[in-house]
């Protein structure tokens, strides 16, 4: 519950300082969130020189920016907004004098898209210690091959120290918490101390508070990579910051099969959406996060800011739409009464739970989930077998995608095949997961959602 406590209070804190955003805006040079740029539908490289919108940064892209410098080819400013590598304003040799010492992994700076649209920049090659809003970032970071470099997160000293070794190898002793004293978000004093270098974090924690000015202002080469963990912001989620950080890493070997796994699942949920479009027309779900007792649960759902939640992200790659319209700035609702979600009768209720796969034991992870599902056995979903519960560090964050195929095969069975899903899962935890080849997740509880219901 820390998660969403603490977005609680972060909010009450930006309704705080609204009256005086207009002036940290006009000050401190960035946080603005009207974006300088669009950014590009079909690309997940966030990253100026990337002049041809793929999801990579390689000698295509050299090759195309050379092409513009001698006139072979035009430069469509609106559409390749990252062929202008240093972000002039124009293209011409000085971008590819840049791109070619990036590609030739010598130190530079390094433009990018943040995730509003804006132009940030780096010191190119990330290195150093990184610090990291959630352990979530381990995910991100083993991918991008910079996990050894994690010391710092913020989070309880309590919760890191619990870590499983076997998802989280190394942490134990070595990462601390680098939580200000209100464990709501980061302390500048600790990041300085553990001579963080590198920032990972969802915007909730240093937007609007004036946090991300006071990183700058206290070390200006600590790179706070403002690219989202485990929440999208408007079109960008994890999946562009994996891409975007394998550059910044200088990297790349290691992202490009992550991207070509996550373009072969994306492609396969595709094959199927006409299908199910056409046979079951208008389906909706909503997630029910830790329901707190028979009456009443919480909610997550779209949120009316840009910032979204994973599990609500991850759900609408299915053709599903969310039973309720965005109600909350950060599409979390407290205390929804379970009457409501009868009368909303939504077809999908997801039952969702956080932590506690890493910190229960399967008995007492399974009575917990048992419970909650007592809890909805009046709703249509629960008649119709589809109620599904799941865990939030697996399906609202980065193995997500990989899930949700088997998802797909719990909620139409006709449509997607389980087996499938889980070859998919477990391709996932073998190859871009410390749990290594031998990893099933058939054999770990937790890993795969369930469904219930009396039909
Ligand atoms: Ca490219
Ligand atoms: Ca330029």
């Amino acid at each position: 519950m820390e998660q969403k406590t603490m977005i609680a209070v972060v909010v009450v804190v930006i309704v705080a300082i609204a009256a005086v955003g207009a002036f940290l805006l006009l000050n401190n040079g960035g946080g603005e969130k009207e974006p300088t740029y669009d950014i590009p539908d079909n690309t997940r490289m966030l990253v100026f020189g990337n002049a041809n919108n793929d999801d990579y940064l390689d000698s295509k892209d050299l090759t195309f920016l050379k092409a513009i410098v001698d006139g072979s080819a035009t430069w469509d400013k609106k559409i390749n907004i990252f062929a202008d590598t240093n972000t002039d304003g124009t293209v011409d040799q000085k971008d590819v004098d840049l791109l070619s010492d990036i590609l030739a992994g010598k130190k530079t700076t390094m433009y990018y898209l943040n995730w509003h649209g804006n132009v940030r920049s780096i010191n190119y090659p990330l290195s150093g210690n990184i610090a990291g809003s959630y352990v979530d970032i381990a995910a991100l970071a083993w991918i991008a091959g910079c996990y050894d470099d994690i010391t710092s997160i913020r989070q309880t000293q309590q919760n890191l120290d619990s870590l499983d070794p076997v998802q989280f190898p190394g942490a134990a002793g070595k990462w601390k918490t680098v939580s200000d004293e209100t464990n709501t978000t980061f302390s500048v004093q600790e990041l300085l101390a553990q001579k963080v270098k590198v920032v990972l974090t969802d915007p909730d924690f240093i937007e609007g508070n004036g946090l991300l000015e006071k990183m700058h202002a206290a070390d200006k080469d600590m790179n706070v990579i403002e690219l989202p963990i485990n929440r999208a912001v408007g079109d960008v989620d994890w999946t562009h910051t994996i891409v975007t950080l394998g550059a910044m890493y200088n990297n790349q070997d290691a992202t490009k099969e992550y991207v070509e796994f996550v373009q072969k699942v994306e492609k396969k949920i595709k094959e199927k959406l006409d299908y199910i479009k056409q046979k079951y027309p208008d389906q909706t779900f909503l997630i029910c996060y830790e329901p707190t007792s028979a009456l009443v649960t919480d909610l997550d759902i779209f949120g009316k800011t840009d910032v979204q939640y994973g599990d609500v992200i991850n759900m609408v790659r299915l053709p599903l739409t969310c039973a309720l319209p965005p109600m909350a700035d950060t599409g979390y609702i407290e205390g929804y009464k379970i009457e409501d979600v009868i009368t909303l009768n939504p077809t999908v209720i997801c039952i969702e739970s956080w932590g506690k796969i890493n910190t229960m034991t399967e008995e007492q992870y399974r009575e917990v989930i048992e419970k909650w599902v007592g809890y909805f056995s009046k709703t249509g979903a629960y008649a119709n077998n589809k109620v599904v519960t799941f865990a939030y560090e697996v399906y609202g964050t980065v193995p997500g995608i990989a899930g949700m195929i088997y998802m797909g095969s719990l909620i139409w069975p006709d449509a997607f095949d389980p087996m499938e899903g889980i070859a998919y899962l477990n391709e996932y935890y073998q190859n871009f997961t410390p749990m290594g080849e031998d990893f099933d997740v058939t054999e770990h509880y937790g890993f795969l959602p369930e469904v219930w219901g009396s039909a």
